[in-house]
């Protein structure tokens, strides 16, 4: 960690040569860990805290697993503990699976802060930030309604078990449906995150259940799966597809009108957000403990005035 100096007010760096010269903070040294590597969310989350890491004065540093995995994040975490930063910026990969790593480096001083998904006890952060993953699901389910109003058979493509965002994304989704006698639910399916296995869960499902009339697909993954399957099936106009997440190829499935409805999410607002609390707390100051952010729901006709929306392959 190179937060040398402990000016305790205002003012520059005290000039260790690391940061530069932002906001009135130290050069607090950052590490930031991805659910996965690759995925469009976290590269604009990344966007988002480098941004504010620029405006802050302090350092960044980013990393993340191939998978989402524990197994792959926790070798990650421990080593970037080892490296002693003041603070990391975490989205875990595992409700439970995770919790002795950053347990773990918080134990040691480095001031923990979670991003888009949590732990089942999150109590060694000082910051949760996050977006309405259960009114996003809620809204998925709306937007299935709106487009089926006399109900019928949906199919939740989630992304995984064990992440915190795949179980609220549900939740929100099989809460609002429950109040619609219209429609059922077929078991929950899991593309495990590989747009491959997504795509073979709704083919196979078009087979046994070929009145389906409506998919949620939890994340850029399962989504992305959902409309390559409604592709090679051809049945993109039997089909109601809403998924979680706006990538560039979500957005063009949208355009073309594989999917209807996407649930964008704000990755980079809650990397910037993430950030400053983490680096308000590391000032002595109270951080906000749970922010909540917001989501779009971007369709054909709204997606023109909604670029901004769209995530971001690179900075
Ligand atoms: O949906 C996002 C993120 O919010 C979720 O926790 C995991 O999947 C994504 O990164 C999209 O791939």
């Amino acid at each position: 960690a190179f937060a040398l100096a402990l000016a305790a007010c205002g003012g520059d760096d005290a000039g260790d040569g690391g940061g530069g010269g932002g906001g009135g903070s130290e050069a607090y040294e950052i590490a930031f860990v991805q659910g996965v590597a690759g995925d469009e969310f976290y590269i604009t989350m990344e966007c988002g805290i480098q941004e504010a890491a620029e405006e802050l004065g302090v350092e960044v540093t980013t990393q993340g697993p191939q998978q989402f995995d524990p197994a792959l994040q926790t070798p990650i975490v421990d080593s970037v503990a080892a490296s002693a930063p003041d603070g990391l910026l975490i989205a875990p990969t595992d409700v439970t699976g995770m919790y002795r790593p950053i347990k773990a480096a918080a134990d040691a001083g480095v001031t923990v802060g979670l991003v888009d998904t949590t732990l089942e006890d999150p109590s060694m952060a000082v910051t949760q930030v996050a977006s309405d993953n259960e009114g996003g699901g809620a809204a998925a389910f709306e937007a299935i309604q709106e487009a089926n109003p006399d109900g019928g058979k949906v199919l939740i493509v989630g992304h995984e078990p064990g992440i915190s965002t795949n179980e609220a994304r549900i939740k929100g989704f099989l809460d609002a449906l429950a109040e619609d006698p219209k429609f059922t639910a077929l078991p929950t399916q899991y593309a495990q995150n590989e747009v491959a296995e997504g795509a073979r869960i709704v083919t196979s499902t078009l087979q046994s259940d070929p009145d389906l009339i409506g998919i949620f697909g939890t994340n850029l993954f399962a989504a992305e799966g959902a409309a390559t399957g409604l592709r090679q099936a051809n049945a993109q106009d039997q089909v109601t597809v809403v998924g979680f997440d706006a990538g560039p190829a979500q957005v063009e499935a949208l355009e073309s009108g594989t999917v209807q409805a996407l649930v964008a999410q704000q990755p980079a607002e809650i990397g910037r957000q993430g950030l400053e609390q983490v680096v308000a707390s590391l000032n002595g100051e109270e951080p906000e403990a749970e922010i909540q952010t917001g989501f779009t729901i971007l369709t054909q006709e709204n997606l023109a005035d909604n670029q901004d929306s769209v995530y971001r392959s690179s900075c």
